[in-house]
């Protein structure tokens, strides 16, 4: 098979290195199957150093119109497939990244291909609506196939929006308006909300606020910047609200070897978020909401138990707060179920949860009661992109057939048994492997060691991310299989073995 072939190829190049450096270890697997869907690459190739000097040339043009030092290198999508990113100099990576956990099936899957290929289609890529006031005759029973076919246990309504930033944002909004809405009761506005509320003054501006996170990425609007504690390049020099930012357990990896300390950590944040919210409600900016990323994911993939989200679900509905939970990363399957947040059993369901990335379309869910008491209430041109749903549609269908989150729980085992393995040859270089399903992490010694690590093992052929100070993340396509796994902790290896 090919791909063993292409497996031999990179033992036979690196060989030499290898015995003297790691004698008898390599991580391929000549058991696991590839794909069932063959239409992707064998493995990387590589070229030129990345970025080469097409996509140095690019870099600079592209630097002429805007700022584009973040640019890491330029893409040809026509040739990428499954979980292969080829570039503009003809370097073909393994990605296990994939455009910071957004591409769910791998890229130009052929299930995606049809969708666009259809005629019947070709009007809803055409004619984008403004959806709030004009949407196309199929959008409640294309909703209904996409995203209400996977929506988390209590809720019953869902938004679409554009991205992760304006639908977390537009959540938000949501909750001040129902905990507004609940406190009026029966009451219209009066006449001074609605005159105040047109100078940004109270009462009809309310010092309301949102409880977060320390280390947390809520997106990048003003409204989710407030909520956003992961790096401060995002934050300085944005004017931001007073609102309450709880410490989020930082716990000890790996988690089943700690659990008697990581559930003292867990208390003491869990006591920190009450006293918070009794603080902020006598300086008169009451929580009505509280935010969380069941895995902080730019803030250096911190876990936390179930048992810390379960509680703090209670301590939510104990002060009559909505509990937000921001799925914007880890949902679409990633870690093993559709949503992160069914791992942790809530017997009373979340209030509202936020997605984009592998959905394809922004947006969130809500239960019924979190339904704004007005028109035009929470709505702007868009509110979404509706040929989204159409590909959403699709994806699904392939996660299903496929039985990709079977896959997800297979490969992720492999990763994180290969990263445990790792860090136990490489104790300096290495610690706390963690993950779920695929969604992974490492952190290295520190961020020059971690920058280090991605640079060379991209000009290996990977395609890895970082988060965090100093951690490694791993974010691969559903569609990332054990033998994917395997080629990645290969080249890892290889380039660990350099550095001792
Ligand atoms: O640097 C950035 O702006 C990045 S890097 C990764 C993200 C943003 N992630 C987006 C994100 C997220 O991970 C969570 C948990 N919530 C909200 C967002 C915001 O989504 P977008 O980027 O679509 O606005």
């Amino acid at each position: 098979m090919a791909s063993t072939l292409l497996n031999r190829s990179l033992a036979l190049s690196l060989q030499h290195n290898l015995r003297l450096l790691v004698p008898r270890y390599r991580c391929v697997s000549k058991t696991a199957t590839k794909s069932s869907v063959e239409f992707e690459y064998d493995g990387p190739s590589m070229k030129t150093e990345v970025p080469g000097p097409k996509s140095r040339e690019l870099k600079k043009q592209l630097g002429e119109i805007q700022h584009a030092d973040a640019v890491n290198f330029f893409c040809n999508y026509e040739e990428s497939r499954g979980n292969y990113l080829v570039d503009v100099d003809g370097n073909r990576m393994l990605d296990v990244y994939t455009q910071i956990s957004s591409i769910p099936i791998g890229y130009n899957h052929p299930a995606l291909i049809k969708v666009m290929q259809n005629p019947h289609n070709l009007s809803s890529f055409v004619n984008r609506p403004a959806l709030g006031i004009l949407p196309p005759e199929n959008f409640p029973e294309k909703l209904m196939e996409s995203l209400l076919s996977v929506a988390p246990k209590g809720m019953t309504k869902v938004q679409t929006m554009a991205c992760g930033s304006c639908s977390n944002e537009n959540a938000y909004k949501a909750i001040f308006m129902w905990y507004k809405v609940k406190e009026r009761g029966n009451l219209k506005p009066t006449k001074e909300d609605l005159e105040s509320c047109m100078i940004n003054q109270g009462p009809g501006c309310p010092d309301l606020s949102i409880l977060s996170f320390m280390g947390s990425f809520h997106g990048r609007t003003l409204g989710c910047l407030a909520t956003t504690h992961s790096k401060a390049v995002h934050k300085l020099d944005v004017p931001s609200f007073d609102w309450p930012i709880a410490p989020f357990p930082k716990l000890k990896y790996p988690l089943h070897e700690f659990v008697r300390e990581n559930a003292e950590e867990e208390a003491r944040c869990l006591e920190e978020v009450e006293d918070l919210i009794v603080k902020y409600r006598k300086k008169g900016k009451t929580v009505a909401g509280i935010v969380i990323e069941p895995i902080q994911s730019e803030g250096g993939d911190n876990h936390a138990s179930d048992d810390f989200f379960r509680k703090l679900r209670d301590i939510a509905r104990k002060h009559g707060c909505a509990f937000h939970v921001d799925e914007v990363q880890t949902g679409g399957g990633t870690t093993g179920k559709f949503w992160a947040h069914q791992h942790w059993g809530l017997d009373d369901p979340a209030d509202v949860v936020s997605f984009s990335k592998k959905m394809l379309t922004g947006g969130y869910y809500y239960k019924d009661e979190m339904l704004p008491d007005m028109p035009y209430r929470i709505f702007n041109t868009w509110m979404g992109e509706p040929s989204k749903n159409l590909f959403l549609i699709a994806v699904l269908n392939v996660i299903k057939s496929e039985s990709l989150l079977d896959e997800v729980k297979r490969s992720g085992k492999v990763l994180l048994d290969g990263l445990f393995e790792l860090q136990a040859r490489y104790p300096n270089i290495l610690s706390a492997a963690r993950g779920k399903g695929t969604f992974c992490a490492i952190d290295a010694k520190d961020e020059d060691m971690r920058n280090s690590l991605l640079a060379k093992v991209r000009n290996k052929g990977v395609v890895i991310g970082g988060c965090g100070d100093k951690s490694l993340r791993f974010r691969p396509a559903l569609v990332f299989k054990e033998y994917h796994a395997h080629l990645f902790l290969n080249i890892f290896n290889d380039v660990l073995a350099e550095f001792k």
